[in-house]
């Protein structure tokens, strides 16, 4: 039985990879900001229609670099979703900043906008949220909300790569917003990251960081990490650019197929965005409700009994986690608790073959019939 993972990393053509490395046979160029990572930078620049891109080793280190760039009082508090990946808490907490945690949306889980103002204490700097799946947080009302309160802005975006609202590159919202390139997402770089900021001294200090604070080879200006993003990891964003909206396209289709069949299934709710912006088909979310017959974890282990690997993104919320029960409970998140016990991301990805689709489909109109 051929297993179906929840994702499968895009691949550009073998031998297109080959031709955009093969020059490194020459230069012996592999990492320390080499010619494909500036080229890189510049086509992302572009593509994702921001001012400034700063690629990383990884999203999570991009993160962690940009919150450490503002240099934020120890004990400062950030409000923030726990309806996402780990990385978005642990890059708050191994900055010495408190996450301060706000509700979500019941349609499209992002953070709801209209309960962070009751958040806001002397203490909050920044307002961390999260495009999830990509759907688009209400960016307007949150630009609102931090310049009104004197707030940093800055958006995880690892799930948004190529989204526009109201023609502007997603990440030109806010900020900042950091991207990731992981084997997993629409756009990968192997692994991979990016920042996308305004600020011309936040992107100084970004470049300083990622490359520990070395600014010559006499002058070391900040306790900088290491978090460059080697030569064959920008190689392959080369490529896999190249094919990104035929990338997108390939997964609207799967995308289509899986709406097709499971809308109107009784105790199965699809997610939608409630933000107008263009789509990159990131994920596949469902919510099983209490009528659908079999609970989420149910289905789950049904389909593993098939070959078929859907993932639980995302639960626990990560204020649930074991490293952060009882420790952050200044803001309650019912309506996040509520749907990570439901969801299930069912496989998404570029040329999925659309029989497993219908088979997936299939799997879960059938059990809900027969319960
Ligand atoms: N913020 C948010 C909201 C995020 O979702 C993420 C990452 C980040 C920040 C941090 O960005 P990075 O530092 O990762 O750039 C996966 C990804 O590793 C992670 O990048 C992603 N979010 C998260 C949602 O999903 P896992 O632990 O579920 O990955 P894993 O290894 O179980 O992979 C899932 C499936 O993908 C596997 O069952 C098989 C398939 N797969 C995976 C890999 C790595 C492949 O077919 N090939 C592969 O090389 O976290």
């Amino acid at each position: 039985m051929e297993k179906i993972f929840v994702t499968r990393p895009t691949l550009p053509p073998f031998e297109e990879y080959v031709d955009e490395i093969r020059g490194i046979w020459d230069s012996h160029i592999l990492t320390n900001m080499g010619p494909k990572h500036q080229k890189l930078e510049r086509e992302l620049e572009n593509y994702l229609k921001v001012e400034n891109a700063i690629l990383f080793t990884n999203g999570h280190s991009a993160l962690e670099l940009l919150l450490s760039a503002y240099s934020f009082p120890p004990g400062s508090e950030v409000i923030t979703t726990p309806y996402t990946f780990a990385s978005t808490t642990h890059a708050i907490v191994r900055n010495g900043l408190v996450p301060v945690f706000c509700d979500i949306n019941e349609d499209d889980c992002t953070i709801d906008a209209d309960k962070i103002e009751t958040l806001i204490t002397d203490k909050t700097v920044a307002i961390l949220p999260v495009h999830v799946y990509g759907n688009i947080c209400d960016v307007d009302k949150l630009d609102k909300i931090s310049k009104a309160h004197d707030l940093k802005l800055v958006y995880d975006s690892a799930h948004a790569f190529g989204i526009e609202y109201k023609r502007r590159g997603i990440g030109s919202f806010g900020d900042a917003s950091m991207f990731s390139f992981h084997a997993t997402k629409v756009f990968n770089t192997i692994e991979g990251g990016l920042i996308s900021c305004k600020d011309k001294n936040t992107v100084n200090r970004l470049i300083d960081l990622k490359n520990f604070g070395i600014r010559n080879e006499e002058r070391v200006i900040v306790e900088g990490s290491n978090a460059k993003l080697n030569e064959f990891c920008a190689a392959m964003g080369i490529c896999n650019l190249k094919h990104i909206e035929k990338t997108i396209e390939n997964r609207r289709i799967v995308y289509e197929r899986y709406v097709r069949q499971l809308i109107g299934v009784k105790g199965i709710e699809l997610i939608y965005p409630r933000i107008p912006a263009t789509k990159n088909f990131a994920y596949f979310p469902i919510k099983i409700k209490e009528d659908y017959g079999i609970s989420r974890d149910g289905l789950y282990d049904l389909l593993k009994t098939k070959g078929i690997y859907a993932r639980k993104y995302f639960y626990p919320i990560t204020n649930e986690f074991e490293c952060y029960i009882g420790k952050y409970t200044k803001g309650k998140t019912p309506i996040a608790h509520k749907i990570s016990s439901e969801i299930l991301t069912l496989p998404m990805y570029e040329n999925l073959d659309l029989e497993y689709v219908d088979k997936i489909c299939s799997i879960i109109r059938q059990t809900n019939r027969i319960v």
